[in-house]
C-alpha cells in the first residue's frame, strides 16, 4: 500500500482503528462479518458501506482505495485482497 495518496492512507488508518481497537475483530473476522452473503468475496458496495461507517466524508480517498484494493479489478476484494 505505499502507491496511495496521504488522504487515502489517512481512510486506511481509520478503518484499520475501525476494526481492530474498536470491533476488535481480525482479519478474517472482519472479512467474514462485511461479506454479507458469504460469497467469500467482499462486494465494492459492501466495502464501501464498512468505509462510510470508519470515516465519514472523503469521497475521492474511499474511490481511490476500492481502485488499489481491487487488484484483479473484479468489482470484490477477496480475503488476499484485503488482508
Ligand atoms: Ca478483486
Amino acid at each position: 500500500m505505499s502507491d496511495i495518496t496521504p488522504g487515502a492512507q489517512k481512510v486506511l488508518n481509520l478503518l484499520g482503528k475501525y476494526i481492530y481497537e474498536d470491533m476488535k475483530l481480525t482479519i478474517e473476522s472482519a472479512f467474514g462479518i462485511f461479506d454479507y452473503d458469504g460469497s467469500g468475496e467482499i462486494k465494492l458496495s459492501e466495502f464501501l458501506d464498512l468505509l462510510h461507517r470508519a470515516c465519514p466524508g472523503m469521497e475521492n480517498e474511499k474511490k481511490e482505495i476500492l481502485e488499489v484494493m481491487d487488484k484483479d479489478g473484479s468489482k470484490t476484494i477477496n480475503i488476499n485482497e484485503f488482508a
